[in-house]
């Protein structure tokens, strides 16, 4: 299936009205508070952010999984799904594959239909958390960290597959996540687990284009539950400052533990140049993975502006890697990443409204209530007017979820596909 413009038009011309006198409204109040509110337009339409190949079926727990129907079953039928969702958002242009769910198998027919639909190919994530189909070696106490030299040769052996499968894509990075780690205390020596992972991604970083980046994500615990390797900001970024000045540290939302002060993580990456990559999701226990600014979004605005300072201040920090790392349990995955897409936006334009000067001033006087005042002032203010805006100048839908329900997206896709297919993924 794939939208056509003009049936988005339609739509949109319905609300156009009520969208121009809520757009006019706001632009003329910030625009008296010297916001340059078209530059903001322009960001939020430039802002595109991947949409992981494995979100686009039906998450699960260990405790069961329930089917959504018409689920894409190819990796075609995955970037067609895409496709929906940059057509109604236009700030999904880019797909993360996670291999080996999605290997292509047609690189030339599958790069045309990206191209046909204006998306990307983002970083390619590896997978040495499961044991593939006729795997010579298991994963099962670990990949990179392995005891085992054959172990760990395969899984790097597997990393380079993968940088050799996102090369003849275009993509420019390699996400590493690893399972690594013990599940009871004095399983594993931490020291050995962390000098294996150390060597195994120095040689994976040596296989690297000169035009890549490697990313290392941390997680705290999950799938073992006493330890992880990479369990930390810290761990990732001596990691990456150990391959080189290629390999970054990327911050998956879900992964610290409960109440860790994320925006920090985020600034000091910023400042030391080493933050590459980001996941969004939303938590209130874990890894969760639950739609982006759903439980806590004034963090996620603390965390943009944190963000919107470094990419306005840290030209030592490449540009970043985004992307949504969600499963969708109870919800039409196509509909939860339109929320999420939604909530990153509006995360995004609020830190753009902080005005950073009158900031730095009340920090320099330490006015603590200006400096709350600042930001919750930026926070309270309704910017979907804004989002709207930018949607409608790059064709997409004023509002996406109302445009995909009265297109009745999902049964035409349940029609198109059938009923009872299963995406491959977790
Ligand atoms: C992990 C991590 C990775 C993702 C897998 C599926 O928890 O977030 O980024 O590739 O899940
Ligand atoms: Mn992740
Ligand atoms: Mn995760």
């Amino acid at each position: 299936m794939e939208i056509k413009k003009d049936q988005i038009q339609g739509f949109n011309k319905k609300n156009l009205t009520s969208h121009n006198e809520h757009f006019d409204f706001l632009a003329n109040r910030l625009s008296k508070n010297g916001h340059d509110v078209s530059a903001i337009v322009s960001k939020l339409s430039e802002f595109q952010v991947a949409i992981p190949s494995w979100a686009l079926g039906a998450g699960g727990t260990r405790f069961g999984r329930f089917s959504f129907y018409g689920e894409p079953s190819s990796l075609e039928q995955k970037i067609e799904d895409v496709g929906i969702l940059h057509a109604l958002t236009q700030t999904a242009g880019a797909v993360s594959l996670h291999i080996p769910w999605d290997i292509p198998s047609d690189y030339n027919a599958i790069k045309e239909q990206a191209k046909a639909l204006n998306i990307k190919f983002d970083s390619v994530n590896s997978n040495t958390f499961q044991d593939q189909k006729n795997a010579r070696e298991s994963y099962k106490y670990g990949s990179l960290s392995n005891t085992s030299k054959t172990v760990r040769e395969q899984a790097i052996q597997h990393n380079l597959d993968v940088i050799n499968i996102g090369n003849k894509l275009g993509s420019k990075s390699l996400t590493v996540w690893l399972a690594d780690g013990s599940c009871f205390p004095g399983q594993n020596n931490f020291q050995t687990a962390f000098q294996n992972t150390q060597d195994s991604l120095i040689d994976i970083y040596k296989g690297l284009p000169d035009d890549w980046k490697l990313l290392i994500e941390y997680k705290p615990y999950e799938p073992n539950f006493y330890s992880t390797v990479i369990q930390d900001w810290g761990a990732s970024l001596m990691l990456a400052n150990g391959c080189g000045d290629k390999a970054f540290t990327l911050v998956d939302l879900g992964h610290h533990l409960p109440n860790s002060n994320i925006e920090q993580i985020v600034s000091i990456l910023q400042l030391k140049g080493k933050l590459g990559g980001f996941h969004f999701n939303d938590s209130k226990y874990g890894d969760d993975d639950l739609t982006v600014g759903s439980i806590k979004p004034y963090a996620l605005f603390l965390i943009f502006n944190e963000l919107v300072y470094g990419m306005q201040n840290n030209p030592q920090n490449p540009d970043l890697a985004w992307m949504i790392d969600a499963s969708h349990n109870v919800k039409d995955p196509l509909e939860d990443l339109i929320q999420s897409l939604e909530a990153i936006q509006e995360a995004y334009a609020k830190a753009l409204l902080i005005d950073q000067t009158a900031l730095k001033a009340a920090q320099s006087n330490n006015d603590v209530v200006k400096c709350q005042e600042i930001l919750q002032g930026a926070y309270r203010t309704d910017v979907r007017p804004l989002l709207e805006r930018a949607r409608l100048k790059t064709g997409g839908a004023l509002s996406p979820i109302d445009s995909f329900r009265t297109l009745n997206i999902r049964n035409v896709l349940i029609k198109e596909r059938g009923k009872n297919t299963v995406a491959t993924g977790l």
